[in-house]
C-alpha cells in the first residue's frame, strides 16, 4: 500500500475506534482516490480529504416514548451533519436496531459523493435511531416519531438540513415526523422529503431509487450495445428500493428471479411478474409478513437464512443492506457468468467482493452512483417546494432519467481505463470528490 494512504488510514483508525462501517467506507474512497489527490497539489496540500472525513457536526439525543402498555421506552437518536460545502445537509433517516454512530457516519460519508454526483446543490447528512419499527403499532410508531422530532426539529430546516427516508422510514414515518415538525415550528415547509403527494411530496419519489438504479444499469449496458431486456436478474431485499427496482426490471422485459428479507430469500424460476410483485408489495407494506409467504403462495423455493447470490444470473442487484455480498458470493457470481452488479443499497458489497468484480472486469456500479436516484428526486422535491409548485409524473421521471445519464457520464470521465474497462468505483469517487473539494477550497479553511 502506498505510504501516504497507509498513514492517512492509520490516523483515521486511531481517531475513530469501534467504527468499522465508517472506517470501511473511508478506506474504500481513500484507496481509490489517493493517487489522484497526490497528483493534484491543490487537493494534496489543503488536507481536503482529512477535512471531509470529519463530520461538521454530530447530534446524539435521548428519545423517550410511551408504548401501548404505558411503559416507558428509551431509544437513541442521531443526526450526522457531514458536509455543507455544496448545499444544505441532505440524507435519510434509518430506524433499525443495528443503527449506531459508525453506521450513520458511513452513510453520511457516502452521501457526500452521491449527492455531489447528482449535480444538484445538496450537502450530506444522515440520521436515525436504534428504534425497531417491526412489531410496533401505528400508535407506537407515531409516539416514537413525535418524540424523535421534538429534539431533531432544532437541528433541521428547509435551508439547513433536510432528512428523508431510509431503512425503516417510509411514507408513514415521514408523515408523523412532518406533522410534529409543523406543530412545533408553526411553519409548513419542505424540511423533509418523501412527503405524500397531497402535502408537498414529489411524484416518483417512492419509485426513484429503484427506477434510477435500472436507468443506471441501462446506461452501463448501453456501453456494450446491450440492454436489460431478456436478462435474468437476482435482487436482494423486498423493501422500497427492491420493489421498484423489480417493477422497472419487469417493465423493461427482464426476468426477476429472487427477492429476500432479513430471514431468507425466495427463488422463482418462472420469474416474479407484475401480479406477483403486487402481492409482495401488499405483504411487505400492508401486512408486514415474511417473504417466505410468497414461496407458499406461488409454490417456489425458499432459502431460510440465506442470500440470493448463489442463483445464476446476468445481473445482481443487492438492495437490502450493507455488507450483504462477500468475496465468496462475488466469486460465485463471476463464475456463473454474471456481467453486472449494481448496488441499490449503500455499501452492500464488501471491499473483497468489489476487488473480485474489478479483477474479473465485470461491470460494478457502486451505490453512490447507482442508487443516487432517490436523493436526486428528493432534490427535485426541494425545488418544487421552493417554487410552491409540482411537476407531473412524466416530468419528474424524465428528469430522473437524465440525472442518471449524467451521473453515468461523470463516472466515465475519471473511470475509463486504457483498455476500455470502466471502473465505476474510481469514476464515482473522483467525480463526486472534485465538486465538493473545489467548493471547500473556494470557501476557505472550513
Ligand atoms: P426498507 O426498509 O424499505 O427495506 C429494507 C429491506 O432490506 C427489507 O427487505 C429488509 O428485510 C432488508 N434488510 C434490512 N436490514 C437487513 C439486514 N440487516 N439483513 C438482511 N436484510 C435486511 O429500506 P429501503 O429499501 O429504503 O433501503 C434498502 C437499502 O437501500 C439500504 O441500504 C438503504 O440505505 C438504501 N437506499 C435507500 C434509498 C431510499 O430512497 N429509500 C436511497 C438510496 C439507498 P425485512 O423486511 O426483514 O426487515
Ligand atoms: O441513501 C440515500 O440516498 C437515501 N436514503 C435517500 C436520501 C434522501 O435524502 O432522499
Amino acid at each position: 500500500m502506498n505510504e501516504v494512504l497507509a498513514h492517512f488510514l492509520n490516523n483515521i483508525h486511531s481517531k475513530n475506534p469501534g467504527e468499522p462501517e465508517f472506517l470501511q467506507a473511508v478506506a474504500e474512497v481513500a484507496t481509490s482516490i489517493t493517487t489522484f489527490i497526490q497528483s493534484e497539489p491543490r487537493y494534496k496540500n489543503t488536507k481536503i480529504l482529512e477535512r471531509m472525513v470529519e463530520p461538521e457536526r454530530v447530534v446524539i439525543f435521548r428519545v423517550p416514548w410511551l408504548d401501548d402498555k404505558g411503559e416507558i421506552q428509551v431509544n437513541r437518536g442521531f443526526r450526522v451533519q457531514m458536509n455543507s460545502a455544496i448545499g444544505p445537509y441532505k440524507g435519510g433517516l434509518r430506524f433499525h436496531p443495528s443503527v449506531n454512530l459508525s453506521v450513520l457516519k458511513f452513510l453520511a460519508f457516502e452521501q457526500i459523493f452521491k449527492n455531489s454526483l447528482t449535480g444538484l446543490p445538496m450537502g450530506a447528512g444522515k440520521g436515525g435511531s436504534d428504534f425497531n419499527p417491526k412489531g410496533k403499532s401505528d400508535n407506537e410508531v407515531m409516539k416514537f416519531c413525535q418524540s424523535f422530532m421534538t429534539e431533531l426539529y432544532r437541528h433541521v430546516g428547509e435551508d439547513t438540513d433536510i432528512p428523508a427516508g431510509d431503512i425503516g422510514v417510509g411514507n408513514r414515518e415521514i408523515g408523523f415526523l412532518f406533522g410534529q415538525y409543523k406543530r412545533i415550528v408553526g411553519s409548513f415547509n419542505g424540511v423533509l422529503t418523501g412527503k405524500g403527494n397531497e402535502w408537498g411530496g414529489s411524484q416518483i419519489r417512492p419509485e426513484a431509487t429503484g427506477y434510477g438504479l435500472i436507468y443506471f444499469v441501462d446506461e452501463i449496458l448501453k456501453t456494450k450495445n446491450d440492454s436489460i431486456k431478456g436478462k435474468n436478474v437476482t435482487i436482494s431485499g423486498s423493501g422500497n428500493v427492491a420493489q421498484f427496482a423489480a417493477e422497472k426490471c419487469i417493465e423493461n422485459g427482464a426476468k426477476v428471479l429472487t427477492m429476500s428479507d432479513s430471514h431468507g430469500f425466495i427463488y422463482d424460476p418462472a420469474g416474479i411478474d407484475k401480479e406477483k410483485l403486487e402481492y409482495i408489495k401488499q405483504l411487505k407494506n400492508k401486512t408486514h409478513g415474511p417473504i417466505k409467504e410468497y414461496a407458499a403462495k406461488f409454490q417456489c423455493a425458499y432459502f431460510e437464512g440465506e442470500r440470493p447470490w448463489k442463483i445464476k444470473c446476468d445481473i445482481a442487484l443487492p438492495n437490502a443492506t450493507q455488507n450483504e455480498l462477500d468475496a465468496k458470493d462475488a466469486a460465485l457470481l463471476v463464475e456463473q457468468g454474471c456481467i453486472c452488479v449494481a448496488e441499490g443499497a449503500n455499501m452492500p458489497c464488501t471491499p473483497d467482493a468489489v476487488a473480485v468484480f474489478l479483477k474479473a472486469k465485470i461491470f460494478y456500479a457502486p451505490g453512490k452512483a447507482a442508487n443516487a436516484g432517490g436523493v436526486a428526486v428528493s432534490g427535485l422535491e426541494m425545488s418544487q417546494n421552493s417554487q410552491r409548485y409540482s411537476w407531473t409524473r412524466t416530468e419528474v421521471d424524465q428528469k430522473l432519467k437524465s440525472i442518471m445519464r449524467e451521473i453515468h457520464q461523470r463516472c466515465l470521465q475519471y473511470g475509463k481505463e486504457p483498455d476500455g474497462y470502466i471502473n465505476y468505483e474510481r469514476g464515482a469517487n473522483i467525480s463526486g470528490f472534485v465538486k465538493v473539494a473545489d467548493a471547500m477550497l473556494a470557501q476557505g479553511v472550513v
